[in-house]
């Protein structure tokens, strides 16, 4: 007897359809696999000092400080009815929508500057300036993709998307370049979850009654260059809730009577 034809992809760890990839593709896996490993771990024992609580949403932060510099890493959990974890990471990704929710953009301040792939853009961003604080800019890639569950996952949990936000470097546009602008360089890492609140309905049958976000954000933000810490602390506190709030309201809206895209 002969033996089956072999298939030489059989014991390939990367099964088709594979990835393109791009200059970029090993740093994101890392950091992609790094921020949910960070984000699944939720608020755990560590430390976390909670600064903010409005309804189902809380802010968790960590007073930390490198040369007198502010680089408090957050935490922020939040839960919202009606809409599903893609939803929420396609509205935070998809650059066409930016303007209309990020209120610390400045005027045409959002450029793309690479499409590496579909899921992965790299940005430039020019942001207001808040007082006390100079100017600030950013250059960083962008990346969604759907994440496998885990067994640490709830059981009504039906998908888990993310979206990974890592401060870049291009040759083309040089930090400080014009002397007034900061380069701020952020981590921010949102992590959602599709919770089915009727276990017994099936998939095909889910209305947006039926559906809730389970949300984390996670951020850490180097500010680049000096500012007073109580007034950074102060910005923080203000901007993120704002950020979150207004975010959420807005996909509520945006997703209000369309088919929910899992
Ligand atoms: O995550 C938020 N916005 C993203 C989309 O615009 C961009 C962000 C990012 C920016 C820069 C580098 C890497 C990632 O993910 C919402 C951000 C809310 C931020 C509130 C506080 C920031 C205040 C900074 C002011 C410094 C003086």
């Amino acid at each position: 007897n002969r033996a089956a034809p072999v298939d030489e992809n059989e014991n390939k760890t990367v099964k088709p359809p594979c990835k393109l990839e791009h200059h970029l593709s090993a740093e994101i896996e890392r950091v992609v696999t790094e921020q949910v490993q960070y984000a699944r771990m939720g608020i755990g024992k560590d430390s976390w000092q909670l600064f903010s609580e409005e309804g189902e949403m809380k802010m968790y932060r960590r007073e930390e400080e490198v040369n007198g510099l502010v680089i408090d890493p957050l935490k922020a959990c939040h839960y919202v009815k009606g809409f599903s974890a893609h939803e929420m990471c396609y509205y935070f990704f998809q650059p066409e929508y930016r303007y209309e929710w990020e209120i610390t953009l400045d005027t045409n301040g959002m450029t793309v500057i690479e499409k590496l792939s579909e899921d992965t853009l790299i940005f430039h961003q020019m942001h207001k300036r808040m007082w006390p604080a100079a100017q600030r800019d950013a250059v960083f890639w962008s990346h969604m993709r759907e994440v496998p569950l885990d067994k640490s996952d709830d059981k009504n949990v039906l998908n888990c998307w993310v979206v990974v936000n890592n401060s870049t470097d291009i040759d083309s546009l040089p930090a400080n370049g014009n002397g007034k602008v900061v380069r701020i360089y952020m981590t921010v890492c949102l992590m959602c979850q599709t919770v089915v609140l009727d276990p017994k309905k099936d998939k095909s049958q889910l209305t947006r009654a039926d559906i809730a976000c389970k949300i984390t954000y996670c951020s850490v933000v180097n500010p680049g260059g000096w500012a007073p810490s109580a007034a950074l602390r102060m910005i923080y506190k203000r901007e993120y809730p704002r950020f979150l709030r207004k975010f959420t309201a807005y996909v509520t809206s945006k997703t209000k009577g369309k088919s929910i895209m899992f």
